[in-house]
């Protein structure tokens, strides 16, 4: 049978999970009653990704085409397509860095309203580099705002600059509406929802222009390891595509990194995707993407061979991260109260795990302390990880996230990036100045309708925090991405913009009471009755220094009064910050406390009086340097 292995590739929320949807549901991979018949966003499949609706892990699932049912009727023959779902926002993009192997050719979503944007020059990059052969595809031509010749026009623009050979210029290009399962060769004169149409231009231009990938069946085997799993029957799974030769059940096989066997073993077990499902198989042809149990130890980029021919296929790589924090135990008031998993040993075991497959992440140990340095990509794949770790049962302290400066012949150098803002024309001049601030070069400038569509270049360390900032200025209507230039000489840190912060004073329970005199000063985030310790901050005044506060106050009870309150003010609800939102606000004299239940901002020193001294020894060492 022949095989086509395609990797689905775009900026953020182009449509790639939901083509994904329309190409298994029409390929009839689930019975008409599968409840999957009915769901969206199929391949999202874990509990982060479904509450965000954004793809976090890339996967793999696979179609028969034409649908085996089908064939049988009329004696034609069918291919397997292996479909590869990437996620699109650059945070992740090392999951497009860690599959793209898998695959002979790409297929590059593209909105046709929204156009080429930061992460799409990212992905194509990547396939261009992989060698892959391209299909694009203009999706969304449904949307009222629509306008697919432009931006078909601006993708070939971005073919022109990419591009480093011509072959990686001739692509087909097909037009879609990915929600509604249908693709076209040409343009639609116009577009609505009750045309005819499906996924067949999709399939046929897929079979016709990406290379069978069943090939070199004779040769011995070779298969780079792109995936790890675990099966709490069989424990450790590889998953991987056979590049060549034929993978057996009880084969011996031996494990290769940089061209040595590092060890023997035999498969014991063997699958492949059908569908959402794993199924167990005999062999896995040349070409195909299987899994194997039975090699207990194992890393992403190593190569399973044939035992006389061990030979490493090209490793994965990935770029370097860019942002860093430290995480380490929780060492507050409250810790152990809430968290299953609390000591240092059991954060490093999780984040050594955690290495083993988040390809784009970096872990070290910290010497000096008992914590780690953990560095990724942007907030948000850092801010996932913490995430999920406590949706886990961990409990732990972050700090403060910092850019990774590197030296570069002998020069200091930090990273930059390019961020496209798109906004509308209201907001405009709250853009230019926020950016002013924060010491961002324009690069380009366009107007299209009412949105204003800004390019600029700035340092990463002065765009720290600016997604929530941008998004709370512009009541959420902002659009904001970016493309990570490189390094470039440190250039000036912007000031800091935070206020101060409102610090309780002392431990014990928040009353209305006090609250409704601490918000004269500032804004809280938390409401009556949360238990507080000496040294959380409990909110943010309206000026640049922070200030302390007894939030526990309750009022003297009087003979006609039955409680502590009795507050004549209107009590503000509190801000609640989520976890990314915590990690954009703590400044760098400040942790985040997570636990499965609370997040809770503290001072590093808790007790006022170890403050005063230590800010008075950091303002010292400051002025001295
Ligand atoms: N108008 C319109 N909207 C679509 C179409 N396809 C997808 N969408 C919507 O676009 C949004 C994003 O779709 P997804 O499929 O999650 O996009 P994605 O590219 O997988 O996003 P990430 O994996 O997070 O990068 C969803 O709200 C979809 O309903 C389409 O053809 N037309
Ligand atoms: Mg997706």
């Amino acid at each position: 049978m022949e095989i086509r292995n395609i990797v689905i590739i775009a900026h953020v929320d182009h449509g790639k999970t939901t083509m994904v949807d329309a190409l298994l549901k029409q390929t009839h991979t689930f019975r008409d009653n599968q409840k999957e018949m009915s769901e969206t966003l199929i391949m999202d499949s874990n509990e982060l990704e479904r509450e965000k609706g954004i793809t976090i892990l890339a996967k793999n699932t696979s179609i028969f085409y034409p649908p085996p049912r089908k064939a049988s009727e009329g004696q034609v023959k069918t291919t397997k397509i292996n479909i590869i779902d990437t996620p699109g926002h650059a945070d992740f993009g090392g999951e497009v860095e860690r599959t793209i192997n898998m695959a002979s050719g790409a297929v590059l979503l593209v909105d046709a309203a929204e156009g080429p944007l930061p992460q799409t020059k990212f992905v194509l990059k990547k396939a261009m580099q992989a060698g892959l052969k391209l299909i694009l595809i203009i999706n969304k031509i449904d949307k009222r705002d629509a306008r697919p010749m432009e931006v078909l026009q601006e993708v070939e623009n971005l073919f022109l600059e990419l591009a480093e050979d011509d072959s990686s210029l001739e692509f087909i290009t097909l037009f879609a509406v990915g929600r509604d399962g249908k693709a076209f060769y040409t343009l639609p004169q116009t577009y609505s929802s009750d045309m005819k149409g499906d996924f067949v231009p999709f399939f046929e231009t897929v079979l016709r222009e990406i290379p069978n990938s069943a090939v070199g069946e004779e040769k011995p085997l070779q298969m780079l390891i792109s995936t790890l799993d675990y099966d709490s029957y069989v424990g450790r799974l590889c998953i991987g595509k056979v590049n060549q030769g034929t993978l057996k059940k009880n084969m011996n096989v031996a494990l290769v990194d940089q061209n040595k066997i590092i060890g023997s073993y035999k498969v014991q077990k063997l699958y492949t995707t059908a569908g959402l499902n794993r199924q167990e198989v005999e062999t896995v042809p040349s070409g195909d993407i299987g899994t194997i149990a039975g090699i207990p130890e194992l890393t992403i980029g190593q190569t399973v061979c044939d035992p006389t021919f061990p030979e490493s296929l090209p490793t994965i790589a990935v770029e370097e991260p860019t942002i860093k924090i430290t995480i380490g135990p929780n060492t507050s008031p409250f810790a152990g109260r809430e968290g299953k998993y609390s000591t240092s040993r059991q954060l490093r075991e999780r984040l050594m795990k955690e290495i083993e497959t988040n390809l784009g992440l970096r872990v070290q140990d910290d010497v000096q302390t008992s914590k780690f340095v953990v560095a990724g990509r942007g907030e948000l794949h850092l801010a996932i990880l913490i995430e999920a770790m406590r949706r886990e049962g961990y409990e732990m302290e972050v700090s403060k996230p910092q850019v990774i400066y590197k030296t570069i012949e002998g020069e200091i150098c930090e990273p930059y990036e390019e961020v496209t803002i798109e906004v509308d024309e209201e907001f405009f001049g709250l853009i230019t100045e926020e950016m002013g601030k924060r010491k961002a070069a324009m690069m380009d400038m366009k107007k299209d309708g009412k949105k204003t569509r800004l390019v600029y270049k700035i340092a990463t360390q002065n765009l720290l925090g600016i997604r929530n900032s941008l998004l709370t200025k512009t009541k959420g209507t902002a659009q904001f991405h970016s493309y990570f230039l490189g390094y470039e000489p440190k250039g000036t840190k912007m000031e800091t913009i935070r206020n101060g912060a409102l610090i309780a004073v002392k431990p014990g329970t928040s009353f209305n009471y006090s609250i409704g005199k601490i918000q004269e000063r500032g804004t809280l985030f938390i409401p009556a009755g949360v238990e507080v310790y000496e040294g959380m901050v409990v909110g943010i005044a309206n000026k640049s220094d922070d200030i302390e506060v007894n939030i526990c106050k309750a009022k003297q009870l009087t003979n006609n009064r039955s409680s502590g309150e009795g507050v004549s003010a209107t009590i503000i609800s509190p801000t609640t910050l989520t976890l990314e939102q915590s990690l954009d606000f703590i400044a760098e004299d400040e942790l985040l406390e997570v636990t499965p239940l609370n997040l809770r901002i503290r001072k590093k020193w808790l007790a006022i009086s170890t403050r005063r001294v230590e800010s008075r020894r950091v303002r010292d060492v400051e002025n001295s340097s």
